[in-house]
């Protein structure tokens, strides 16, 4: 039987902190879908197609392999994405005791709700400070996102706008 595992996220952009836990997920896992949701808690810059198709074109980059899917999710609970694609897993990433205290509690109502499992990843530490909400400020302020974001990212946060 084939293992999927589900990486969740706002990816408002996908950040290279994201991609290096969805590299691993991809090595670890047979199949894995990378789910873009709303997170009702945040101010989002990027329409959620838009979050899709950036993290489309990140990893379709050669180093990925090429058992990873991107999609969107609103119709409800993150379990019930799990539960319709056949998904056990949910991979999220851990930068810091802060990530451990808000994740913990998902985590275990998800394994309640549907006994889906949710395995914590640590990233690669030179992108352990890396959040989309750093990369959202220094680009509103015009600096350069470039060290955190993949290149298609920095290209489109940068280009000019009508
Ligand atoms: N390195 C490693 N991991 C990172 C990095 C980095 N630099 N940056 C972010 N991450 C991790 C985060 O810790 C998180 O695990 C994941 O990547 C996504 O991060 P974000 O910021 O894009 O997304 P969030 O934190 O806004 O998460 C949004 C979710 C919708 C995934 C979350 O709110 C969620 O799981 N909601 C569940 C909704 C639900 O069903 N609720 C009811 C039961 S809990």
């Amino acid at each position: 039987m084939s293992r999927i595992a589900v990486v969740p996220g706002s990816f408002d952009p996908v950040t290279l902190g994201h991609l290096d836990v969805i590299e691993r997920a991809a090595k670890t896992f047979d199949e894995v879908h990378v789910l873009v949701v709303h997170n009702p808690g945040k101010t989002a810059l990027l329409p959620i197609a838009q979050r899709v198709s950036l993290l489309e074109q990140a990893v379709a980059d050669a180093r990925f392999a090429g058992n990873i899917r991107v999609t969107s999710w609103s119709m409800g609970l993150l379990v019930d994405y799990c539960t319709e694609v056949g998904a056990s897993v949910i991979v999220k990433g851990i930068r810091s005791q802060v990530d451990v205290a808000y994740e913990t509690p998902m985590a275990i109502v998800n394994r309640d709700l549907a006994a889906v499992e949710t395995i914590f990843m640590l990233p690669n530490p030179a992108h352990a400070h890396v959040s989309s909400s750093l990369v959202r400020q220094v680009a509103a302020l015009g600096g350069d996102v470039a060290p955190y974001v993949p290149r298609v990212v920095s290209e489109f946060l940068q280009a000019p706008r009508d």
